[in-house]
């Protein structure tokens, strides 16, 4: 329905601006609005969900807690700042489900008050870090963006690092900017700030806290020391779906605001934002307005990395291989929706969270994966498989091996994407370009065993895993993908039905 729509453009003179539909319609005076937040990556997630989340704080809030507007930066694109500089940072953010009473709700969003380009202002920016009003400085900077070796840890040899250590008073890294402005609050005496990642990586904040602490030890052990005793990198777990930017997103401020909009977000109803309660001086009364704030984000990133996250790429890597296009299309097939509802009990019975907890969320992300009315395409979610896979879905087959879990239904997307990326192509022949890596395209290219291409140690659940890949790939190439799956669906019962 949504690609029959005709794209506008957005020069279209019958339509409104963002920014007049704003001063009639406010929810909050952003002149009067402070910066409390430095954001690192303001790109589509991020937009649709912390951007977002503040928004509504805002709008629900007295005038004293005007002071979490946001102050973005981009540290590479300037994609982002092109687009909505001339909105002054204003957006339309339209809710699309079909699972849901109220089809599509658009409102214009208002916590972003600029977006800087960190290159070019970097002292602009280490200021605004550096100004007592900022007590939280958040990311969403994709894990890339880290500079992480292969066991998370700071890569150090990375170029942008190595300048940045050469250089710390003129960062070009995010790490590098935390640090630097965190050296200048204690010069100045002032509180550090709290360092909220909310990307998609487990234990964010651990991760994110090893990686600053590795910097600023190279630079100034003294400063490390304090960072270490003074300020705190709470975890947190996010999820919204938001997918890639598409023509038809225009339609919908048009159709439903009148208003032209050069950057809009469409996304799901659903969000959720999981927040460890590790700050070190001030921070928004998220828990009034829906934020989960808790002591223990463990279960939530269990169910959110498995069940949803390892879900997306087992979907996808079966796809690529079907030569499907959207995720909804997928699940929607009988034999993917019985396939995929077994390989999440399998899931379930791998992962140390009581299965009643499990089993609400687990009806929720089919009900999220099948919503027809937000086409996520197979291409983002199978973009660097390799690396979500050793992520998201390592850790479930080894938690399955150490629970005698069966490793059959796990491995096998994971065969059907090493067969596609093996021919670059599906398996009616369509060509299929893996998002990857040069080196593991070509080391799946030449045959590499599944171990081999993650970089795992040899002990005997590799064996087992690399034996049921090679079972999984033969089955494919004899049965066919479809056939394969039923196959590999047969005899079992639905936990639904057995409960029933
Ligand atoms: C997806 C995520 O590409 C992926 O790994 O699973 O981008 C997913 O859409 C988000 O985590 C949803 O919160």
């Amino acid at each position: 329905m949504v690609n029959l729509l005709r794209p506008i453009s957005v020069s279209d003179s019958n339509l409104g601006t963002v920014t007049a539909l704003w001063r009639q319609q406010s929810p909050y005076d952003r002149r009067a609005l402070n910066t409390g937040i430095v954001h690192f990556g303001p790109g589509r997630f991020f937009r649709g969900h912390l951007a977002y989340i503040i928004h509504n704080y805002l709008a629900q809030k007295e005038p004293q807690e005007q002071k979490w507007g946001i102050c973005g930066v981009s540290l590479k694109s300037q994609h982002t700042i092109s687009k909505l500089k001339p909105q002054r940072f204003l957006y339309t953010l339209t809710k699309h489900s079909s699972y849901t009473k109220n089809r599509e709700e658009a409102e214009v969003i208002g916590s972003i008050r600029e977006i800087v380009n960190g290159t070019e202002k970097c002292d602009y920016v280490l200021e605004k870090m550096t100004s007592p009003s900022v007590h939280l400085v958040t990311l969403t900077i994709t894990q890339g963006g880290y500079h992480l070796d292969k066991s998370f840890n700071l890569d150090t040899a990375n170029e942008d690092v190595a300048h940045d250590l050469q250089n710390p008073s003129t960062p070009t890294t995010a790490i590098g900017f935390i640090v630097e402005a965190l050296r200048r609050r204690r010069e100045r005496g002032m509180a550090p700030f709290t360092t909220l990642s909310c990307d998609n990586l487990p234990r964010n904040g651990e991760i994110l806290r090893r990686a600053v602490l590795a910097y600023a030890e190279l630079i100034d052990p003294q400063l490390a020391a304090y960072i270490r005793d003074n300020a705190t990198f709470p975890n947190s777990v996010v999820d919204r779906i938001v997918p890639q930017q598409q023509e038809a997103d225009y339609n919908y401020p048009s159709r439903l605001l009148q208003v032209r909009d050069r950057g809009p977000i469409i996304t799901e109803p659903f969000w959720q934002f999981v927040v460890e309660d590790n700050f070190t001086s001030d921070r928004p009364s998220w828990e009034d307005t829906g934020v989960i704030m808790t002591s223990d984000i463990t279960p939530f990133l269990y169910m959110k990395s498995r069940f949803l996250n390892a879900v997306h790429s087992f979907i996808a890597c079966l796809a690529v291989r079907a030569g499907i296009e959207y995720m909804h299309e997928a699940i929607r097939l009988p034999e993917f929706h019985l396939f995929t509802r077994l390989l999440m009990s399998d899931i379930a019975a791998a992962t140390p969270v009581p299965y009643q907890m499990c089993e609400q969320y687990i009806n929720q992300v089919l009900l999220r994966l099948a919503n027809e009315a937000l086409p996520d395409s197979i291409e983002r979610i199978s973009a660097e498989t390799a690396r979500k896979v050793g992520k998201y879905i390592f850790p479930i087959l080894h938690d399955a091996y150490s629970r005698q879990v069966s490793m059959k239904r796990l491995i096998l997307p994971v065969a059907a994407w090493l067969l596609a990326v093996r021919e670059g192509a599906s398996e009616s022949g369509a060509p299929y370009n893996a998002k990857d890596t040069q080196p593991v395209i070509t080391a799946i290219r030449e045959g590499a065993i599944l171990s081999g291409i993650l970089g795992l140690e040899n002990c005997e659940h590799t064996n087992i895993l690399d034996n049921e890949c090679h079972q999984a790939l033969q089955d494919i190439q004899t049965y066919g993908l479809l056939t394969t799956l039923q196959n590999y669906s047969n005899g079992e019962v639905l936990n639904e039905a057995a409960s029933a």
